[in-house]
């Protein structure tokens, strides 16, 4: 059975400070621990909507508030936990494998994602019983 703390990761981005404000910066292969191959950002998220319902069979994901919070509840379906992310300069990595939900967007919260992967819808699960169905051939 595999854990689900070894599912995710958070990590903490340098963060340069000077008068003139912050400035925290990330490299694939070196902050982020795969090479980026892609990045979107989520903004303008309604109060109360929900994201993700997924899992990924390939791809890593990278998340970082860049403005704001949000929540992300893993879920194994063994055990779940809840992740709050909520400073610019740590970063959420999560691996494949785990079905993730974001939720809880603050107002103005500006989500950023770097993933290890081109979009391939191929590479969601995005049905829950399909996802724990997997699970258990593991
Ligand atoms: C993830 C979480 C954290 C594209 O065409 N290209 C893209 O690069 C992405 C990310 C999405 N799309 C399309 C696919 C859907 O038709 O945009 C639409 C919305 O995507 P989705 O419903 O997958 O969005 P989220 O917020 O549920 O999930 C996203 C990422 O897709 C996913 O990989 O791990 O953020």
């Amino acid at each position: 059975m595999v854990n689900l703390n070894s599912y995710y990761q958070l990590i903490t981005l340098p963060k340069v400070t000077d008068s003139r404000g912050n400035l925290t910066f990330m490299e694939g292969n070196k902050q982020v621990p795969f090479e980026v191959k892609r990045v979107y950002y989520i903004y303008d998220v309604p109060e109360n909507k929900t994201r993700g319902y997924h899992s990924h069979y390939d791809q890593h994901q990278f998340l970082i508030a860049i403005n704001g919070s949000f929540e992300v509840v893993l879920d194994t379906g063994r055990e779940q936990c809840r992740i709050i992310v909520d400073n610019p300069n740590i970063g959420l990595h999560i691996k494949p494998g785990i079905w993730h939900v974001m939720e809880n967007f603050s107002k103005g919260c500006l989500l950023l994602a770097l993933s290890s992967h081109e979009y391939d819808e191929s590479d969601y699960i995005r049905d829950y019983n399909q996802y724990l169905k997997e699970q258990t051939m593991l």
